[in-house]
C-alpha cells in the first residue's frame, strides 16, 4: 500500500514542501489542469510534472483524474477522436511510469454539495449536502461552483448541454460507457495503466442528469462491461457510503481485486439524502473507517490509498474539501490503523498482482 495525497499543482496553497512533511505519505496524485478536456497531455508536460514532484523527494502515483469528454458521455459528436485522444494520453502516461489514472463517467457535474463551509459544533467547517437546498439549486445561474467542476462552459454552452442529457436514458449511459471501455481499456492493457473509475458523489441523480456507478449492483455490472484487471475502481468510502444500502467493508472485500485506488473519509447521514462530511475517525461519521482499513489491510490490498475531503480547521483557508491539515490527519490515522493490524499479526491474503 502507499499513502498518497492529492497536489493541485502549483497554484494548491497546500505545497509539496508542506506535504512531504506529513508523516508516512510519500506519494502525490496530480493531474495535469491546464489542457481542455478531450484534448491530448503531451509526454513533457507529463514529464515535467513527474520532475517537480521527485524534486521535493515524493513520487507521481496516480492520475486524478484524466477526465472523460462529455461527447463520449452522450455518445455523440467527436467521440471517436476524444477516445483516441484519451488512448494516446494513457500512452505519454505509461511512457512516464504512470500506472494508475483515475476518472469518473458522471454528466457534467463532478462531485456536488449543498454548501462548502457548513460549521460543525467544533467551529471547523465542513462540506455538507442538503438535498432540498440542491433540488432548489439551479446549475444555469452558476450560484456555486466545485473545485472539481470544469469551468470552462459558457452559459448557452451548459444550457445546450444539459438539454441534450435530457434525451439520454441511463441504459444510454451504460451504452456510451461500454463503448469507452471496449476500447480505452484495450490500450490500458497494452501499455499497463490500471484504470480506476470514481463512483458518482453524491450516488444518485441530480439536476435531472442519470449517474449511474451508485451501488454494489452497478458496481459489478460496471466491471463485467470489460472484464479485465485493467478495467478497475478507485473505491470512495464517502461517495458510496452517503446512501445507508452501500455497506462499503463489504464492498472493499467484494472487489479487492479491482480496487487499485482508495479514497478513504467519512460522513455523516444526517437525513434523507442529506449527509456532513465530517473527520476520518470512525466515531465522528457514520462510515467505521476502522473496519474499512481493516478490509483493505486483510483483503491483501496493495494498491494506493489516499485521505479524502477534510474539514477547515485551526482558521486554514483555501480549496473547499482540501485544505491541509484534517487531510494530514487523515493519512497518519489511516497509516496508525495499518500499523495496527500488522503488528498486531491480522493475516492478510495474497492479492494476485498485475
Ligand atoms: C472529489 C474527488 C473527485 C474525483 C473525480 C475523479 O473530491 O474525489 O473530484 O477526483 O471524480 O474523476
Amino acid at each position: 500500500m502507499e499513502m498518497t495525497f492529492l497536489w493541485y499543482g502549483e497554484s494548491d496553497p497546500v505545497t509539496l514542501d508542506k506535504i512531504r512533511q506529513i508523516p508516512g505519505v510519500t506519494g502525490i496524485v496530480s493531474a495535469i489542469y491546464d489542457i481542455p478536456v478531450g484534448e491530448v497531455w503531451p509526454l513533457d508536460k507529463i514529464l515535467d510534472l513527474k520532475k517537480r514532484i521527485e524534486a521535493k523527494g515524493l513520487s507521481l502515483s496516480v492520475i486524478e483524474s484524466v477526465p472523460v469528454h462529455e461527447d463520449i458521455k452522450t455518445g455523440d459528436g467527436d467521440r471517436d477522436r476524444y477516445i483516441e485522444n484519451y488512448c494516446e494520453t494513457l500512452r505519454n502516461l505509461a511512457k512516464a511510469g504512470i500506472d494508475c489514472v483515475c476518472y469518473n463517467f458522471m454528466p457534467v457535474f463532478d462531485w456536488t454539495r449543498s454548501e462548502l463551509a457548513h460549521e460543525l459544533p467544533d467551529g471547523s467547517n465542513a462540506l455538507i449536502y442538503i438535498d432540498e437546498t440542491v433540488k432548489n439549486m439551479n446549475p444555469l445561474t452558476g450560484d456555486l461552483s466545485l473545485p472539481g467542476w470544469d469551468a470552462s462552459y459558457t452559459k448557452a454552452g451548459m444550457k445546450a448541454l444539459l438539454e441534450k442529457y435530457q434525451t439520454i436514458s441511463e441504459e444510454d449511459l451504460w451504452n456510451n460507457l461500454k463503448y469507452f471501455l471496449d476500447r480505452v481499456i484495450k490500450v490500458a492493457e497494452e501499455v499497463q495503466v490500471k484504470m480506476a473509475i470514481h463512483p458518482d458523489d453524491p450516488p444518485w441523480g441530480i439536476f435531472g442528469l442519470p449517474r449511474i456507478i451508485t451501488n454494489k449492483q452497478n458496481l459489478e455490472r460496471f466491471l463485467k462491461l470489460y472484464d479485465s484487471p485493467y478495467n478497475g475502481l478507485t473505491l470512495c468510502s464517502g461517495s458510496l457510503g452517503v446512501s445507508p444500502d452501500n455497506d462499503i467493508v463489504d464492498f472493499v472485500k467484494s472487489f479487492a481485486d479491482r480496487i487499485h485506488f482508495a479514497h478513504i473519509r467519512n460522513i455523516k447521514i444526517t437525513g434523507d439524502h442529506c449527509f456532513e462530511e465530517t473527520a476520518h475517525r470512525s466515531d465522528y461519521g457514520s462510515l467505521d473507517v476502522g473496519e474499512i482499513v481493516k478490509a483493505y489491510y486483510q483483503s491483501g490490498f496493495d494498491g494506493y490509498i489516499r485521505p479524502d475531503h477534510g474539514r477547515m480547521i485551526w482558521g486554514e483557508t483555501g480549496r473547499p474539501g482540501y485544505g491541509l491539515y484534517d487531510r494530514a490527519l487523515g493519512a497518519v490515522y489511516i497509516n496508525g490503523l495499518w500499523e495496527g493490524f500488522a503488528k498486531a499479526g491480522l493475516s492478510r491474503k495474497d492479492m494476485k498482482k498485475i
